[in-house]
């Protein structure tokens, strides 16, 4: 069996794994005496900006250079995470014990934002449940230090420099002291994670002391949420999508944000709630969304996910804010959980996406991030697989091993269960460069379903 596993594994399409590296371009380390003479710019720059003279002498003497800050910045993680990963961290149980707590306790606040700007509040909760697990993680980086260190290192120095200047307007305004105004490496502050331009321009306060302070009151925190997602086109009446059972044929290049269609056309493709009820009817737009492969569970996506991504442009935030809320108002667990799938690193991810670029198939630019597109090149690229006819004989096993092998990989369906012999060719035959199918003899079938075990649900 080991010549089999060997060659429907995963890693001969991909390079051997070898350890990523970050980026070795920029490594020069940002010196004391550079950051000193950049804060002298600052300062002056800072002065054209109108920001008076007294904030700019409090507030920008003082401040640190911090190494950790650039490290965080300049690394990159070695391994793709998976949607699995990524879900059961943020959408745990205890989040959604807690979410629930806080959701009953704070019914009056969250009855009177819902009907002031439209949010639900198992919403509001829920962005509160993922950005900083309640308030109760709110980073503990000097905000002034890290986006003074990030505008004079240089990679993104222009936005930062503009969103230092916004954390010295809040400073200005008085609604923080200077040692509570901390956050994430990035700039992201208090129990809303708001970056300084956000925050001037939809914070609230809400429990009336004169100040809009995001770290320490609840009230302000949540009422700023609202305000925020107003202010990104909340739908009020609708949900952020749902999960849904897929048909059997279900044609995945459909699947994508970018593809919109109305809700009937899904229902006339087949697709159900799932245990099979019909999706309810009603006039809006939706995309499906399969965040960890055909085995995994499937999502519409209603206009509100475009507003989540507004928050966080990311399709497994919008997901897991979703769930979180779902969660909390009292739903229950997906029907279909995540598949845990094997990580990737980013040398490997590269490969596959500079092979499917040569090969026509558009995986976009070579960053060893499986996004979106690099997903959608892999369906071009089978779905092109498999239309080709088989010519003879040698061939005509193709499609279904080919399919047990790619289906697992992308979001091609394999519905068929392999039959239990199959003639294997006689000779070696590259599909992609670097991944053979090759060998002799007969496939059990009990290997697909091990294989599958082993590597489905990677995109
Ligand atoms: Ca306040």
């Amino acid at each position: 069996m080991k010549p089999l596993l060997n060659l429907f594994a995963i890693a001969p399409l991909l390079l051997p794994c070898t350890t990523w590296a970050t980026s070795q371009t920029d490594t020069k380390t940002l010196s004391e005496e550079d950051f000193q003479l950049c804060l002298g710019e600052l300062r002056a720059e800072a002065t054209q900006q109108d920001i008076p003279a007294q904030t700019i002498s409090q507030y920008l003497k003082d401040i640190q250079l911090n190494p950790k800050v650039i490290e965080l910045d300049r690394s990159q993680p070695e391994f793709t995470s998976s949607f699995a990963d990524y879900y059961t961290r943020r959408v745990s149980d205890t989040r959604i014990e807690t979410g629930r707590k806080k959701y009953q306790a704070l019914q009056p606040l969250l009855q009177r934002l819902t009907r002031e700007y439209g949010i639900p509040g198992h919403y509001l909760v829920a962005f509160w449940g993922l950005e900083t697990n309640y308030g109760g993680y709110l980073g503990y980086i000097p905000t002034l230090d890290a986006l003074a260190t990030l505008a004079c290192e240089g990679r993104r120095g222009e936005y930062f420099k503009g969103e230092l200047f916004n954390a010295l307007r809040i400073l200005q305004a008085g609604d923080v002291e200077r040692d509570i105004m901390k956050g994430s490496w990035a700039g992201a502050m208090g129990q809303t994670q708001f970056m300084p331009a956000i925050f001037l321009q939809y914070a609230l306060d809400d429990d009336g002391d004169g100040r809009r302070n995001l770290w320490e009151s609840e009230r302000d925190a949540l009422a700023s949420a609202a305000n925020f997602l107003r202010g990104l086109g909340w739908q009020r009446e609708e949900r952020w999508g749902r999960e849904v059972s897929l048909p059997d044929d279900f044609d995945f290049q459909l699947t994508g944000f970018a593809n919109q269609r109305p809700l009937s056309e899904w229902a006339r493709l087949g697709i159900t709630l799932p245990g099979g009820a019909a999706l309810p009817v009603a006039d809006l737009e939706a995309a499906v969304i399969v965040p960890s492969g055909h085995n995994g569970p499937a999502f519409l996506a209603y206009g509100n996910f475009r507003v989540i991504m507004g928050w966080n442009r990311s399709e497994s935030y919008a997901i897991a804010v979703g769930r979180l809320a779902d969660r909390i108002a009292g739903g229950g667990a997906l029907h279909q959980a995540p598949v845990p799938a094997p990580r990737l690193n980013r040398e490997q991810v590269s490969k596959l996406q500079e092979t499917l670029n040569q090969l026509g198939h558009d995986a976009g630019d070579v960053d060893g991030l499986l996004g979106p597109g690099t997903r959608k090149a892999l369906a071009r690229y089978v779905t092109a697989r498999l239309a080709r006819p088989a010519t003879s004989r040698p061939t005509a096993w193709l499609p279904t091993a080919f399919r047990i092998r790619m289906c697992s990989l992308t979001l091609v369906s394999c519905p068929e269960r392999p039959r239990k012999h199959i003639r294997q060719p006689q000779r070696t035959r590259p599909l992609l460069p670097g991944m053979m199918i090759a060998g002799q003899g007969v496939m059990r079938a009990a290997f697909p379903r091990f294989y599958l075990s082993q590597t489905h649900g990677i995109l």
